[in-house]
């Protein structure tokens, strides 16, 4: 980077709002699973939307690449450098107030690296929920959140980030400030701007703050983990439990045997709830905003005949939070344990609903006509259609044994996800791992108006380059 570039940089967000050495850049530079690297000239932390806009009207002058990153817990390498184009990373920690909680408005307005788990607690002191909620809350940050328009555990009942966002700021390539930080529940003046930035993991712009919804919170829950005999009766039983509860269902997650065993191999204190092993589980949580809707006993109640119908093989209903917690715990730890199982191959991928069952045993043919040496780690959000369809590749393949199967097995697992009309990514995004694999599954004119898109707002291909097309 030019020495004028940097003292500018350096005076408009103070000395420390730039990082240059390598010891202090290089946890920016790689992500959490240690899969990704990247290089950039320097680390940018500015303290303002204004800061965001002015180093971005900078970078924009010199020809340097902007890399936005909030909490760095991203799956597909979207927040690290992946070019040699002269880069700097653009980190939005410092950006962490909550501006305002209104409720009669029901919204939030909060800045972009505000950590997603003291949104949470924001709103919980406010008497209300905000429902987004995923393994990494403890870390990512909402502009990560909007920007990837994450999904987690909720969505069945609250849907995606993109429909808890009702207004956005963003800073654009050039540095012009876009104050859109409306609150409005209906706004039907031309195209809705605002969901054009989330989801697009940082190509178009960077978001400095939102406007969240908020929800009433939860009076009652029931957290309980059912043993199932296969998938499919997880759609049956979604079925029931939206029909008898008035559809409180919160989150139903599937699990296959082989996810609970992770997560007693590797979360400290966990164990198996149930007496024997079964094939597979549900995690399900209901909740209702009021105190008097007896959920538990209508729960407790409509066990007798899911178990007699064979939907049910066995269950445990947590008995308190502590007890719901190390239920859940079973449930996010498998991210963290499939980290100490090996080398993995992630596939985030969505089918309608009704076909996760056949979805899944086409997936595991397919899977196996590669090779029948690879563990399979499938797990999710099923009521979303939402399924993380792991592979674990044998220990003892080197490094060539790996390449040679890393290719033959996305095209086995996405060729048969494009076969049952679904999403190669559902919620993590493309970034970089899914940048080149995005070209054979989406049509040409769609790939076209992206390109469109990206062309209009970003026509310098200064944004992230590198990530959702791979082109950069
Ligand atoms: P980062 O990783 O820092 O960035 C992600 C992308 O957003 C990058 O492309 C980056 O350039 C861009 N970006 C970041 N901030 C901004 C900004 N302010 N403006 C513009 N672009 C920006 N994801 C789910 O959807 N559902 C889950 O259930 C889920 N569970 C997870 C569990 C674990 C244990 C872990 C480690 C991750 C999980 N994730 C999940 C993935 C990840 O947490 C989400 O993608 C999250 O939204 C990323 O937020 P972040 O702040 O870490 O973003
Ligand atoms: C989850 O739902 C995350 O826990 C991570 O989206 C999924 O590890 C994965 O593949
Ligand atoms: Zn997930």
């Amino acid at each position: 980077m030019a020495q004028t570039t940097l003292d500018e940089l350096r005076q408009l967000l103070t000395p420390r709002g730039v990082i240059c050495g390598a010891d202090e850049t290089a946890r920016y530079l790689q992500d959490w699973r240690g899969i990704f690297r990247g290089q950039a000239l320097a680390v940018l932390r500015p303290g303002s939307a204004g800061e965001v806009a002015g180093a971005l009207a900078i970078c924009q002058r010199a020809g340097i690449a902007v890399v936005p990153q909030g909490g760095n817990t991203g799956m597909v390498g979207g927040s690290v450098p992946s070019t040699d184009a002269p880069t700097a990373l653009l980190s939005l920690e410092r950006l962490d107030a909550i501006r305002e909680i209104d409720t009669i408005d029901d919204t939030m307005t909060v800045e972009a690296g505000c950590i997603l788990a003291d949104i949470q607690a924001a709103a919980r002191e406010a008497d209300r929920l905000f429902p987004l909620s995923l393994g990494a809350e403890g870390s990512c940050r909402i502009g990560g959140n909007i920007a990837t328009n994450a999904g987690g555990v909720h969505v069945l009942r609250y849907g995606m980030t993109r429909d808890l966002v009702m207004g956005l700021e963003v800073a654009l390539p050039d540095g012009t400030l876009w104050n859109g930080l409306r609150r409005l529940r209906k706004d039907n003046t031309g195209y809705d701007l605002k969901q054009l930035f989330i989801g697009s993991e940082g190509t178009l712009g960077v978001v400095t703050a939102a406007v969240v919804k908020l929800f009433p919170r939860p009076r009652e829950h029931v957290v309980a983990l059912l043993a199932i005999p296969e998938p499919a009766a997880a759609l049956t039983i979604l079925g029931r439990l939206r029909q008898a509860t008035g559809d409180r269902v919160a989150a139903i997650e599937l699990m296959m045997r082989v996810g609970i065993d992770i997560s007693i191999r590797h979360v400290p204190g966990a164990r198996d709830p149930l007496e024997a092993p079964y094939p597979a589980y549900l995690l399900v949580e209901l909740a209702t905003p009021r105190a008097d809707e007896g959920l538990a006993a209508l729960f407790e109640g409509l066990l007798p005949e899911l178990m007699e119908a064979g939907l049910v093989l066995d269950g445990t209903i947590a008995a308190n939070e502590a007890q719901a917690e190390s239920l859940w715990a079973l449930r996010e730890g498998i991210t963290e344990g499939l980290q100490h199982e090996g080398i993995q191959l992630k596939h985030d991928v969505s089918v309608p609903v009704s076909r996760i069952p056949a979805f899944l045993a086409a997936a595991d043919e397919a899977v196996a006509r590669v090779s029948e040496a690879v563990r399979i780690v499938a797990f999710g959000h099923v009521g979303d259609g939402n399924v993380h369809y792991n592979l674990i590749l044998p220990a003892r393949l080197d490094a060539a044994g790996t390449e040679a199967l890393r290719e033959p097995l996305t095209h086995a697992v996405y060729d048969t996800v494009s076969a049952f009309d679904g999403s190669i990514s559902a919620e993590h995004g493309l970034g970089q791992l899914k940048a080149r694999e995005i070209a054979r599954y989406k049509t040409p004119l769609e790939l076209a108006l992206m390109r469109r898109i990206k062309q209009a707002l970003d026509p310098d291909g200064l944004m992230n380059p590198g990530k959702v097309f791979a082109d950069g």
